[in-house]
């Protein structure tokens, strides 16, 4: 008998790899925040996955963080800002060995989690996949890419990477994914920030190279101080070949302060600018960048960490 693959957080990304598990026929078990949204999820008909236009239902099965059964396997599917105080709700549900994959973006809500819990194995997790929400418990896969997977206490990839294989999700066990993570990072500090600034596109960056370049140039920096050298190889090449590469799309940054939501900041540019606190880097254009965003979110009365 398979393990269930627990999901918190039915959002895009949530949505996703729930509905490809259960498709493969795999146990899943939603956990929504409360009441509310279970009884909101009961009256439709599941989780609703649309792939190049064709959309199917999976019926998958949802609780609360009542619920009484114990957690082995978790998939938290949260964004970064809420990943601890979602996972603090399961803590008593959780067995003493219970492994948990963690989707956040950027860098912080990882190691916050992993403190909460020094018994349980940790996984991080770095995707290229894209998802939206275009209506209540409905995805729009919308970009395919990769899952990189990988525990930076234990190199031993888990058994359960043959569900990943059986649901069709693109994945690859990595043993340096802090370099991976770093290096998303740097590339989302580089490029973000400045569509939510210049309110543009990421092709519309290619006007703005020279403050592009200045930007990877310090983020490099950064990285090497922080042991990650192998992140900052050619870094500006890479947000140069993103840049071009997603010329038409708005940054998940832009989206979210296009749509009135919260940023992840704090694991983003917070993040890096605080890393070169610590290590006493002076970064002035970095630094700059976080205070002209910080009060961009400010004027649009978004939170700010
Ligand atoms: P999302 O906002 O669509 O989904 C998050 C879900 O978590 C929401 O449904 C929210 O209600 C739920 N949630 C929050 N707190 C909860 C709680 N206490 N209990 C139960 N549910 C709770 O976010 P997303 O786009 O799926 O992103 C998740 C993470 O994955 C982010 O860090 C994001 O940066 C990263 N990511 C997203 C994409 C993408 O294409 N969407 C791609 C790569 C990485
Ligand atoms: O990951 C991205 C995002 O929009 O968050 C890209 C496309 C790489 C831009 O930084």
């Amino acid at each position: 008998m398979s393990t269930t693959w627990h999901i918190l957080g039915a959002g895009s990304l949530g949505t996703l790899w729930a509905a490809r598990l259960a498709r493969a026929g795999l146990p899943v078990r939603l956990i929504l925040r409360d009441e509310a949204r279970l009884a909101s999820y009961q009256a439709a008909p599941g989780l609703t996955l649309v792939e190049q236009g064709v959309a199917h239902t999976y019926p998958v099965i949802a609780e609360t963080p009542d619920s009484p059964q114990p957690i082995q396997r978790l998939l938290v599917a949260c964004k970064a800002y809420d990943a601890q105080n979602a996972v603090a709700q399961l803590q008593h549900r959780l067995a003493p060995d219970a492994e948990l994959i963690l989707l956040q973006n950027g860098l912080g809500s990882q190691d916050a989690v992993a403190a909460q819990l020094p018994q349980a194995r940790c996984i991080f997790a770095s995707s290229t996949e894209g998802a939206f929400r275009d209506g209540d418990w409905r995805v729009v896969f919308a970009g395919h890419g990769y899952t990189w997977l990988g525990d930076t206490g234990h190199p031993t990839p888990p058994l359960w990477l043959d569900d990943l294989e059986a649901a069709g999700i693109p994945h690859e066990w990595s043993t340096d994914i802090l370099t991976r993570l770093w290096r998303k990072l740097a590339l989302n500090c580089a490029i973000n920030p400045l569509t939510v600034l210049y309110q543009c596109r990421n092709g519309e960056l290619q006007a703005h190279q020279c403050e592009v370049a200045t930007l990877c140039a310090e983020l490099s920096e950064l990285l090497e101080c922080c042991g990650q050298p192998a992140a900052a190889v050619d870094l500006q090449h890479e947000v140069e070949r993103v840049i071009h590469a997603t010329a038409a799309n708005y940054s998940s940054m832009y989206q979210d302060v296009a749509n009135a939501r919260r940023t992840e900041i704090s694991y983003l540019l917070g993040y890096a600018c605080q890393a070169a606190a610590r290590h006493r880097l002076n970064l002035p254009h970095l630094q700059q960048l976080h205070v002209r965003l910080v009060d961009e979110l400010l004027a649009r009365r978004l939170p700010h960490d």
